[in-house]
């Protein structure tokens, strides 16, 4: 098995948090989706990084459809409640507004690499909208529990940790620490598991 990565996709990293908690075995390979030379079209249409290529030669994405699938080889260390019900609903949806704040800020993070005069500032500020909305509503939803989503670390702590670190990674400026403590200690508390540390993108 293997896993198509970029080092700074907080999805990819999303889903290397995920193998490393549950102990999984996998070989990465490290691509980059937006150069000339991208090798993820052969394995993803959309080419779009994470993707995970099976012994067999099947192909899986995206991160959620690949941490679905992880969590289903493995008992060890589950990230997502087993069984239906509202719980395992519950993480999937703070994985959706984790995920759906890290698109927001890397459709912000796009334009603004655009040259100057071609950036369209009203879509700009729509996307830091969905940014703030999101912050605003993770904090809320967390309030003073220990974990995201029921009485144990999971995918819905996961997919929290790597969209604050992509806004530390790209937008250091929107200083969410100073505006939400309780997301500033569950940050701390994750950046102690090795599977975060080992997966934090590089400081470019
Ligand atoms: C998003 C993957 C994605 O946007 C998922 O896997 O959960 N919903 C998907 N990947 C980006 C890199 S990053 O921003 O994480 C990517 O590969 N972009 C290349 C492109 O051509 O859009």
């Amino acid at each position: 098995m293997k896993l198509i990565i970029s080092l700074t996709s907080p999805f990819a990293r999303k889903a290397r948090i995920v193998m490393a908690e549950k102990r999984i075995e996998c070989d990465i390979v490290v691509d980059a989706p937006w150069g000339p030379d991208t090798q993820t079209p052969r394995y993803n249409p959309l080419g779009k990084v994470p993707v995970l290529v099976l012994d067999d030669g099947a192909t899986l994405f995206d991160s959620r459809v690949i941490v679905e699938y992880l969590d289903s080889i493995s008992p060890v260390g589950r990230v997502i409640p087993d069984g239906g019900g509202r719980q395992r609903i519950a993480v999937r949806r703070w994985e959706a507004l984790a995920d759906g704040l890290v698109d927001a800020a890397v459709a912000t993070y796009l334009e603004r690499k655009r040259p100057a005069q071609q950036q369209n500032p009203v879509w700009i500020t729509r996307q830091q909208t969905k940014v703030a909305a999101a912050l605003e509503a993770l904090a809320h939803d967390l309030g003073g529990k220990p974990w995201c989503s029921g009485d144990v670390f999971g995918l819905a702590d996961i997919a929290l940790g790597c969209a604050l670190g992509y806004l530390d990674l790209r937008f250091p400026d929107i200083g969410w620490r100073k505006t939400y403590p309780n997301l500033t200690a569950h940050a701390a508390k994750l950046a102690e598991r090795p599977s975060f540390t080992d997966t934090a993108p590089p400081v470019s």
